[in-house]
């Protein structure tokens, strides 16, 4: 390969800052959904910088890296996708480097059922020139953290070890059936789940007994936490190492707190929850990759208010359901929807008090398709 040189470049015209309409800013408020389809829906403006020049590192002729074709005047890499914003992210390389990048014209219109062709998480290889990049290709997601967005997929994370769902015990209130299909969401996955109550501070622990013991008896680590009390901690702490691990939830629950109190360099922002519904306002608007001192990743992930696993198949459901799973196979009728059939061994097993029935009903509205009403949060 011949020896790379520096030179001056001008900026091409799909490479200059773009420029934006209006003050989208303001209009589009808090809301991080509407915020991410505004953005790829945005007008964008190729004009202004024409005239800047550069100066970069480039190679004579055209080369091969890494198995990537590249022209003369550009290099080539592998990175990581820390965070997406519309049409521009931010890729870690693996000497530490932040570059950041647009996308191929090609990537940005071949994923048709996703909402989103990238997302926070994603193995990408990179063309740059100079301080800006294009990605090129995406790798193949493994384990990837996904939901319904009408109709289309969101990722909302790909490439995770783990997530840490968390509710809190009050401000907002807790909200099992979240939970629920938060680890519906991870088992189909493959991504484990850990359950961590948290603002365990505002009320008697005591009360979070029963449920807790619903999780814990599947199998999930259960962690009641305090970020103000810095109950539970040391216990999630120890399940850090070496991993990526995604935190989601319901907003204003404390995620962003928790990274804090995890790993205190990260000093990220969290927000009073508002006192009028306490829904919480979502504070963390973007799902976001942050190292921390235990040698991985966190993902800070924005507040969800209602969950549907992407693309769920009705007679699939209740296997993602640990403690039904055993049952539904003791079931007469092979494909029982354990709604109204007799013979059904989970209606025997809630009536007898084996099954708690609230997760039964979680499962039954899963399988049917329903969105949990607004009210009923
Ligand atoms: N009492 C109490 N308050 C907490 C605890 N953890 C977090 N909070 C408060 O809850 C509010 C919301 O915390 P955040 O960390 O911003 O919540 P979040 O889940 O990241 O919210 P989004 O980013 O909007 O999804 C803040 O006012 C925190 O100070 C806790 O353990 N106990
Ligand atoms: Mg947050
Ligand atoms: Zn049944």
């Amino acid at each position: 390969m011949a020896k790379p040189r520096k030179q001056r470049v001008e900026f091409r015209k799909n490479r200059s800052t773009r420029r934006r309409d209006g003050d989208l800013t303001r209009t589009l408020g808090d809301d991080p959904d509407a915020a991410a389809d505004r953005a790829t829906s945005e007008r964008i403006s190729g004009k202004g910088d024409l005239t800047r020049k550069r100066t970069v590192v480039a190679h004579d002729v055209d080369a091969d890296i890494d198995g990537l074709r590249v022209a003369a005047g550009e290099t080539a890499w592998r990175g990581r996708v820390l965070n997406v914003h519309g049409l521009e992210s931010h890729v870690q390389a693996d000497d530490g480097r932040i570059v950041r990048c647009t996308m191929r014209r090609l990537l940005r219109t071949i994923a048709t059922d996703q909402r989103h062709p990238l997302a926070a998480g994603d193995w990408v290889r990179i063309r740059d020139v100079g301080d800006e990049g294009t990605i090129q290709s995406i790798e193949p997601r493994h384990q990837s953290l996904s939901r319904d967005s009408r109709g289309r997929r969101h990722v909302i994370v790909a490439n995770v070890d783990q997530m840490i769902i968390v509710g809190s015990a009050a401000q907002p209130d807790l909200k099992p059936g979240l939970i629920d299909r938060l680890i519906v969401a991870a088992e189909s996955a493959g991504i484990r789940p850990l359950i961590c109550l948290n603002k365990v501070d505002l009320v008697d622990p005591s009360a979070l007994v029963p449920l807790a013991g619903v999780f814990a008896r599947m199998g999930y680590p259960v962690v009641l936490c305090s970020t103000v009390t810095g109950m539970g901690v040391a216990r999630l702490q120890a399940e850090l190492r070496g991993r990526v691990t995604a935190v989601v939830g319901q907003s204003g629950v404390g995620k962003s707190s928790l990274l804090n109190v995890l790993d205190p360099d990260l000093d990220l922002r969290v927000a009073e929850v508002s006192r009028e519904n306490e829904k919480g306002r979502h504070t963390t608007t973007t799902a976001r990759l942050l190292p921390h001192r235990f040698n991985g990743w966190f993902v800070d992930t924005p507040g969800v208010r209602q969950f549907q696993p992407w693309q769920l198949v009705p007679a699939e459901v209740p296997s993602a359901f640990r403690d039904l799973r055993p049952i539904a196979n003791l079931c007469r009728f092979p494909n029982c929807t354990h709604d109204h059939e007799t013979g059904c061994a989970v209606k025997d097993a809630v009536a007898d008090g084996l099954l708690d029935v609230r997760r039964w009903e979680s499962c039954r509205q899963l399988a049917v398709g329903d969105e949990p009403r607004e009210e009923d949060e």
